[in-house]
């Protein structure tokens, strides 16, 4: 990598804490992707885009910013990206997967807070996450308690900070709120940039975002293969990267990839056995660099061909209907493909069992494991209805509750291999 030093400096990071984080993400990176057999050689893009994701891209951003784009910041796969584009502006994702600065944090935060939330107050206080300190704005929003309550004191920690408010159930009022919160956004991005969204500005945001939906089933789709030509961890990473990368850039690589994979099932070639286990991850969002649970999974020898989640299927799938031609009847569109998604902040949330079902089939998976982190009360109650709807239907369920330490890794071996022995 070279040297970004000044760079760092110049967003104001720590460098001994940002050090000790990317020393650590390093090691965890070479042991957990690089030892994988039989990687698809396309691959090797996301490996590069992983070990310049502090350096190369940010310098992207900032190159971008001088030529007078605003970066976005966000937490959830509410905050349109088709919006922030159409504005002339570049999307990136700050939910954090790994603890840092625990005590600090828990000076602020309850304990019993999640660890996603405990995280980017973590990458905040401890200065080492460049995509936070590049945000021109960071866009918080009121889905569960934990994060509307906590960005209230966040929001006293960074500046530019904007919160939207989103519905809870699934009524014409709560796509009403939605549309009124986009219209909001847009205003507030058209404050920003000083420049109105037209109608082909927005056009062209929906064009790029689903050209990267649409890769991103494509891989979808091939990963239902037996045998699976990707690993359930590199197609995690490639979700992941999907917050952080250029957008045009990131779906021809993972269009290249998907030929690569296509070929590869032609031939009948996979990175596991054939009749090897196979699982779909259900829950909580595993934000960038939350690899424990699939790496706990994949090394029993299982494969894992789906992730019901945010980072995965619940953000990604539906494309935004591009045929109006005005541009209320556009925003219309971008709130109709918002409004599907079956986050568990929603009650009732019906749709999210169906989508989970729909997913084990469709992928013949073996079993269900959902993920819930300690203390998301939204995931870790809805597993319950979950659970009991999936194993009415035969589908085998294995619930678990976990944070992002190393400390309960071999009780959840143990639990995980007991279940994969028997599905
Ligand atoms: S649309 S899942 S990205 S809100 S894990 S912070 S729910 S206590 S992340 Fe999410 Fe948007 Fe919904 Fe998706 Fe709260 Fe649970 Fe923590 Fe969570």
């Amino acid at each position: 990598m070279a040297d970004y030093t000044k760079m760092w400096t110049d967003l104001g990071l720590n460098h001994a804490n940002h050090d000790a984080l990317l020393e650590n993400l390093g090691g965890a990176y070479q042991s957990i992707f690089m030892s994988q057999e039989q990687r698809p050689e396309g691959m090797g893009y996301f490996d590069f885009v992983m070990s310049e994701a502090h350096g190369l891209r940010i310098q992207e951003l900032g190159e971008e910013q001088e030529a007078g784009r605003k970066i976005i910041g966000s937490f959830c796969v509410f905050v349109p990206e088709e919006l922030v584009l159409a504005a002339g502006c570049t999307s990136v994702g700050l939910c954090a997967g790994a603890d840092f600065a625990q005590e600090e944090v828990e000076k602020v935060l309850p304990r019993n807070t999640c660890s996603l939330i405990k995280s980017f107050f973590g990458f905040s206080l401890g200065k080492v996450c460049p995509y936070m300190e590049v945000s021109d704005l960071i866009v918080g929003e009121n889905t569960c308690d934990g994060k509307k309550k906590s960005f209230e004191t966040f929001s006293q920690m960074v500046p530019n900070f904007y919160q939207m408010d989103l519905p809870q159930n699934k009524a014409p009022m709560g796509r009403k709120l939605l549309k009124h919160e986009y219209m909001a956004f847009v205003a507030k991005l058209e404050e920003m940039t000083g420049k109105k969204i037209s109608l082909e500005d927005l056009k062209q945001g929906i064009a790029t975002v689903n050209a990267k939906r649409n890769a991103l089933a494509r891989l979808s789709k091939v990963r239902m293969a037996d045998p699976s030509p990707i690993s359930g961890l590199d197609a995690l990473l490639i979700n992941q990267i999907a917050f952080l990368d250029n957008p045009a850039r990131f779906t021809e690589k993972v269009n290249a990839l998907c030929d690569e994979l296509e070929l590869s099932v032609k031939e009948n070639k996979g990175v596991k056995a054939e009749k090897a286990p196979r699982i779909v991850i259900s829950g909580c969002p595993m934000a960038i660099p939350n690899w424990k649970v699939p790496a706990i999974i994949e090394a029993t020898g299982a494969v894992i061909v789906g992730e019901e989640s945010c980072i995965g299927e619940r953000g990604q799938r539906n494309t935004t209907d591009a045929s109006a031609d005005s541009l209320d009847g556009l925003i219309d569109a971008v709130v109709d493909r918002y409004f599907k998604i079956d986050c568990a902040v929603f009650t009732p949330n019906q749709e999210r069992v169906e989508h989970i079902k729909e997913m084990a089939k469709n992928t013949s998976s073996d079993g269900v494991i959902h993920y819930g982190l300690q203390f998301c009360q939204p995931y870790i109650m809805e597993s319950y209805s979950v659970e009991k709807t999936l194993e009415k239907d035969g589908v085998s369920v294995l619930r678990l509750e976990t944070d992002y330490s190393q400390e309960d890794m071999g009780q959840l071996s143990t639990r995980v291999e007991a279940f994969v022995e028997i599905i």
